[in-house]
């Protein structure tokens, strides 16, 4: 297996479980944003092997890929961050879009046969009608949904052409341990748990009853597993989502039981653009895949509150 993104929260969970699973792992990651610490684990599995590149080198790659001949590769190195994809489109083209083609090109010639892909909720745009599913039309409201779009249309159109099987997953809100909370766009959830366990308060934007569909990274990473370990899966874009809602208020909640005494949240104006509600259907996952997540919001939130995953 190769993992692009290895050293990345997502990355770094799914080669955490392809180990387990016993796969032999090529992790290619150029640490921009992802960190050999995220590694630890897996550095102590003689099965695992990192090859600290950029995806955006193409000739690096065919020269990995031809000479690994992985049983699939797993591309979720990625621009994570839709704000930096505002601020800088071009960045976001080449590694969203265009590091896609890359892969789908070092798959082709070294007769790869499955990609899995990381796609994202933010195809869909703002407000789509909830519980989204898969058929709903894509209207992404940034560089990053729209790369990642077009990624998804790339990859299948690659498949078709040459018989590559393309999973694309479009993850909703994913949280964990290793999730950077490092700025003020960093996931909620991660930003929670690094203040309330530095006892400052919290800011929530708005009146904290927006809803997200929030999924673990244990059931991500179970998913990315299943997919690129399994020869007949579902070639097409799934969504990789609870099809639960939880509100921030129910979030807040979560946290202030596991932190009596914390400080009050502060409450300023909502944030331009958010939108109200995210809720993913999972339907398609479980007939295409068999797969529905495991790890409910409040078993998964107060495991990683007490670190105890
Ligand atoms: C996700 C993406 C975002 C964009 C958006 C499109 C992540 C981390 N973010 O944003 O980049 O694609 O989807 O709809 O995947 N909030 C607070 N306090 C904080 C931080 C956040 O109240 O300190 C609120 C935020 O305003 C939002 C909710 O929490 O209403 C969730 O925020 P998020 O950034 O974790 O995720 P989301 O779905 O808004």
């Amino acid at each position: 297996m190769i993992v692009t993104g290895a050293a990345g929260f997502i990355g770094s969970h799914t080669v955490d479980r392809l180990l387990e699973k016993e796969c032999q792992v090529l992790g290619i990651d150029n640490l921009r944003t992802g960190t050999e610490a995220n590694l630890e684990q897996a550095f102590s599995s003689p099965a695992f092997q990192l090859e600290i590149a950029d995806v955006m080198d193409g000739r690096k790659l065919d020269d990995l890929i031809r000479s690994y001949r992985p049983e699939a590769i797993i591309h979720l190195a990625a621009l994570v961050s839709v704000q930096e994809s505002l601020e800088n489109p071009d960045l976001n083209f080449s590694l969203n879009l265009n590091a896609t083609h890359v892969i789908a090109e070092s798959a082709r010639k070294a007769s790869v046969p499955r990609v899995v892909f990381a796609s994202s909720a933010a195809v869909y745009g703002d407000d789509p009608p909830t519980p989204t599913r898969e058929t709903e039309t894509t209207r992404p409201i940034s560089p990053y949904g729209t790369a990642k779009r077009a990624s998804e249309v790339l990859l299948h159109g690659y498949g078709r052409s040459f018989g590559i099987s393309s999973t694309c997953f479009r993850y909703f809100n994913v949280y964990g341990p290793r999730q950077d909370p490092g700025s003020p766009y960093s996931g909620v959830i991660s930003i929670f748990q690094d203040r309330f366990s530095r006892n400052e308060p919290v800011t929530v934007f708005g009146d904290g009853l927006q809803t997200r569909d929030f999924i673990s990274v244990f059931d991500v990473a179970r998913a990315n597993v299943f997919a690129a370990t399994n020869p007949k899966a579902f070639s097409g874009t799934v969504n990789i989502c609870t099809g639960q809602p939880s509100s921030l208020r129910d979030i807040l909640g979560i946290f202030q039981n596991n932190f009596p005494g914390a400080l009050p949240p502060r409450f300023a104006a909502p944030r331009s653009g958010d939108i109200r509600d995210s809720l993913g259907a999972p339907e398609r996952a479980e007939e295409v895949l068999g797969f529905r997540a495991r790890i409910n919001l409040t078993e998964g939130l107060t495991a990683l509150i007490k670190e105890t995953f």
